[in-house]
């Protein structure tokens, strides 16, 4: 048999989903070559080395499940994964399956067309490979195309300045400096109390303020871990077919129907307990404008509990967006960083940050000098890191123009045009509203599946149908209009890229209910998809 294509598939990415997109398809007997930007594996948390980087889903949920051995031979030391941890356990994976075989690191895919003749998908790298393959897997990740603002004179700053998720590999040292971080988000949560520890200055320049929740991370349990680890199947299968992936499920409750006494019971044990378990408290947070406002209240009195300046804690306290809305931080300390005479809080929607100057920032107040500046100002989440690859499918069509007024994806996994690419955990699916690892294994799986189908049945062509996919948008949008999501500027809805169509891209609906959706069309034959022999 003459072969087509270099190989069977090219998965773009080697991080978690990536990594085990190539051990599954290894698996069904594929030839695979996947592209990696980075010198080694792991994605997110390869790039991540901010100090104070850590997951805020807890390790022993943090995790893959498909080996059983790797889940059961694993330690975590912490209740929450610093880091470094997970990077030695992608290490550990890569090494433990023989993965980097198949891995080009340094190499980023800058361009994949498909070329219908062929059905082939051609793609192209910055180290100049030219390879063709039959499938063509994103493994990108969704908060990956780290973004710096465009402030006027920021190439003339005279000190080292790093964005979080491009954070050197040596680390950096924060003694006696005078340091500025801007952005507040979860990024900027973790880091700011660690640098402030160091630091002989700290100024935060804040636009949003964020709640934050506290992890209260502390060493692993080990009669927790021996617990989790005898009943892994069992909570495990509970985690893929949960509303977020995660272990502990929400309460379905209203926040209305409880009591003042009972509410503020159940709220002070689930910030006792620490992590994103606030939200959870009730079902109806983030469908209700009243029961979310009673949350928020809750923690803005946390806030005011904590920082002892009124004027600063007010600063710090959220009242712009709904609770839960923009992604719920959770950190160690932040709070409480406000409250040490070296740190400094500059709301830059009062006093807007003008220029960045060779010795500092200026606002619209003043200079504030700095020796560094941290740039934990986020990404173009989603869709960023899919767009800046030049994709183009069917008859010319480029990606880029396709989703110019937002992603349009059947499943979240399959665009129109775009016949046998894949995208993991793409717009339109759970993704950033789950619990990674398991919307990971979940589409991977599928994909795995869904090729071994097409090979076993001589199916040589699958695209997305434009019908089925315009439903599944119309029903993404549907249901996050249930919701309180849209009502928030968050990176969810696109909105801190400025120019980025306003849409909500991640699906709502909870990793069950999809996982069943995405199982069943899976059985049924594939509907929605146009599959073909030629
Ligand atoms: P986020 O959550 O997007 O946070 C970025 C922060 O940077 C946020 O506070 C932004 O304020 C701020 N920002 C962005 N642009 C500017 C400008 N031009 N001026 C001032 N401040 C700005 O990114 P993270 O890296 O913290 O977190 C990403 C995800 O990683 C996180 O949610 C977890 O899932 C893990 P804004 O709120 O837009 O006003």
């Amino acid at each position: 048999m003459t072969r087509a294509a270099d190989h069977d598939a090219v998965v773009i990415g080697a991080g978690f989903a990536g990594m085990y997109m190539l051990h599954r398809l290894r698996g069904l007997g594929l030839s695979v070559r996947v592209f990696e930007t980075g010198d080694g594996v792991g994605g997110t948390w390869y790039w991540n080395r901010y100090p104070g980087a850590r997951c805020d889903v807890e390790s022993m949920e943090y995790s893959y499940s498909f080996d059983d051995d790797l889940q059961q031979e694993w330690e975590w030391t912490e209740r929450y994964p610093s880091q470094p941890e997970i990077l030695r356990y992608a290490d550990h994976v890569a090494d433990r399956f023989d993965l980097r075989r198949d891995i080009r690191f340094e190499t980023r895919v800058t361009r994949a067309a498909y070329d219908e003749s062929a059905n082939v998908w051609r793609v192209e790298t910055d180290r100049g490979d030219r390879v063709s393959a039959t499938y063509l897997i994103t493994a990108v990740g969704c908060l990956s195309a780290a973004r710096v603002p465009a402030f006027p004179g920021r190439g003339t700053f005279l000190g080292p300045s790093h964005h979080t998720g491009r954070w050197p590999h040596e680390g950096v040292d924060f003694i006696g400096k005078r340091v500025a971080v801007i952005g507040t988000g979860s990024s900027g949560i973790q880091a700011i109390p660690v640098i402030a520890e160091q630091a002989a200055h700290v100024t935060v320049f804040q636009r949003t303020p964020n709640y934050s929740l506290p992890a209260h991370n502390r060493p692993m349990e080990p009669e927790y871990a021996r617990w989790v680890k005898a009943n892994y199947a069992r909570i495990r299968d509970a985690m893929r077919n949960s509303a977020n992936g995660l272990m502990t499920a929400g309460n379905d409750g209203s926040v209305l129907a409880a009591g003042e006494v009972e509410r503020l019971a159940e709220f002070e044990a689930r910030w006792a307990r620490g992590g994103v378990g606030l939200l959870g408290a009730y079902g109806d947070i983030v469908v209700s404008p009243e029961a979310n406002e009673l949350t928020a209240e809750f923690v803005r009195a946390k806030i005011r509990g904590i920082v002892e300046n009124p004027e600063v804690a007010e600063r710090l306290t959220p009242r712009d967006h709904p609770i839960g809305t923009k992604r719920i931080c959770v950190d160690t300390g932040y709070y409480a960083t406000f409250n040490l005479p070296h740190v400094t809080l500059v709301d830059v929607r009062r006093d807007p940050i003008q220029e960045i100057v060779p010795t500092g920032v200026r606002t619209a107040g003043g200079e504030h000098p700095a020796d560094m500046i941290v740039y934990a100002t986020g990404y173009d989440a989603l869709t960023g890191p899919l767009l800046a690859i030049d994709l183009t499918g069917k008859g010319g069509l480029s990606l880029r123009h396709k989703w110019a007024a937002g992603p349009r994806a059947y499943l979240g996994v399959m665009t129109a045009g775009f016949p046998n690419l894949f995208t993991i955990t793409g717009p339109g699916s759970p993704s950033v509203l789950s619990n990674m690892m398991v919307s990971i294994e979940q589409h991977v799986d599928w994909i795995a599946g869904c090729v071994a189908r097409l090979r076993a049945d001589g199916i040589a062509v699958i695209d997305a149908d434009p019908v089925a996919e315009d439903a599944w948008v119309a029903h993404v949008n549907e249901v996050a209009g249930y919701t309180l999501y849209p009502r928030a500027d968050s990176w969810y809805m696109g909105a801190n890229i400025p120019g980025k169509p306003r849409v909500f891209m991640p699906y709502i609906g909870g990793v069950g209910a999809y996982r069943e959706k995405c199982d069943q069309v899976a059985a049924d034959g594939y509907p929605g998809f146009v599959l073909s022999a030629t």
